[in-house]
């Protein structure tokens, strides 16, 4: 159990966590059968049905897809676990997901919940943030509030440690009219930059963990064949309205490329552990025995980083990949 890597997934209730997480989990057990996949029953039941759930949206024509706000929904932590298979050692993995509640500092019911939260992140190498995009986007960012990021920054920063390197992946979902033109994902780009800034600063020169976190933005779209048709905030409580694209076919982009970050950068932590010949760290006894790297390679080989509205912001050198900006 120890030598597990953590991810912790971040975002209120109903943002999309468990919905990326499914659609990254068919996407690489349709390119990679065998060699990643969960590591349970439960597991894959519960994002297969998730995934059935989102096709079947995408694939209905007859009625808006509506989603509410603000509600704090499921009140237990999930866990998802994965194994990456190995010639001689597997690779386990862990994602957590939490209830938007739990992160709020201010509540002194939650604060037992907030120590645990911190605990994981703390223990994560990878840290992916899931944003709710039109909250983000729609009336110039006044609903921006239930998107959670104020309370995702703080456990953020209150949960790191100068011991250990972090990768932090901003990822857009239901943005498929932010990516519709090169104009309107620069538009994402940076407001999600600017609603990230205090994190973002957390990686620059000024900061004591500069060098130490690596931070990308990825959108990715989950659904691909639908687009925002309206956002209603009458009652105080938006609610999100989608409608298929006509004759779109449910079509997920880019849902493999938050993984493929998150290996490229275990991969040169793991290269660097080897570097200070620290042989006892976690990496060494995870990646150690070599039979991995052609698994890794292969992930870290379909890196994209000019996809629409994708950039890494800080901390190239930790995900070790060529290009920066991403272009589109
Ligand atoms: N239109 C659209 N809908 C999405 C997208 N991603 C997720 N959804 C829908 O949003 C709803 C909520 O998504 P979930 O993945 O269950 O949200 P969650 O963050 O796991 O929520 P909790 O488990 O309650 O914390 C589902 O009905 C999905 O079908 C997207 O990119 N576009
Ligand atoms: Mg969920």
């Amino acid at each position: 159990m120890n030598n597990e890597l953590y991810f912790t997934v971040l975002g209120p209730s109903g943002c999309g966590k468990t919905t990326l997480l499914a659609c990254m989990n068919e996407y690489f057990s349709r390119v990679m059968p065998g060699a990643f996949e969960p590591e349970n029953p439960a597991t894959f039941n519960r994002l297969s049905e998730a995934y059935d759930k989102l096709r079947h949206e995408a694939e209905d024509d007859s009625h808006e897809i509506i989603f509410s706000g603000g509600v704090e929904g499921t009140d237990t932590e999930h866990q998802y676990p994965f194994v990456l298979k190995g010639g001689r050692r597997d690779v386990h993995m862990r994602f957590f997901d939490f209830p938007g509640g739990w992160l709020n500092p201010r509540d002194p019911e939650q604060s037992a919940h907030f120590s645990d939260v911190s605990a994981k992140i703390a223990r994560s190498s990878v840290i992916i943030a899931v944003i709710n995009s039109p909250y983000l986007m729609q009336y110039s960012g006044k609903y921006k509030d239930y998107a959670g990021i104020d309370e995702a920054e703080y456990i953020i920063e209150r949960s790191l440690t100068p011991d250990s390197d972090k990768l932090i992946l901003l990822v857009p979902v239901k943005c498929e009219r932010y990516l519709a033109s090169p104009n309107d994902a620069d538009e994402l780009k940076t407001t999600v930059k600017s609603c990230f800034n205090h994190t973002i600063s957390l990686a620059g020169e000024a900061s004591p963990y500069h060098g130490k976190i690596a931070v990308a933005l990825l959108p990715v779209k989950t659904m691909g064949n639908v687009e925002l048709s309206r956002f209603d905030a009458r009652d105080g409580n938006p609610a999100l309205f989608f409608r298929r694209i006509t004759d779109s076919p449910f079509m997920p982009e880019y849902t493999d490329q938050p993984l493929r970050y998150a290996m490229s950068f275990l991969l040169e932590e793991y290269k660097k552990s080897r570097a200070k010949s620290n042989l006892s760290s976690m990496y060494d006894f995870m990646f150690g025995s070599g039979n991995l790297d052609g698994i890794l390679d292969d992930i870290r080989q379909g890196i994209r980083v000019n996809t629409p509205g994708a950039e890494i912001i800080a901390g190239q050198e930790l995900i070790g990949i060529p290009g920066g900006e991403g272009d589109e």
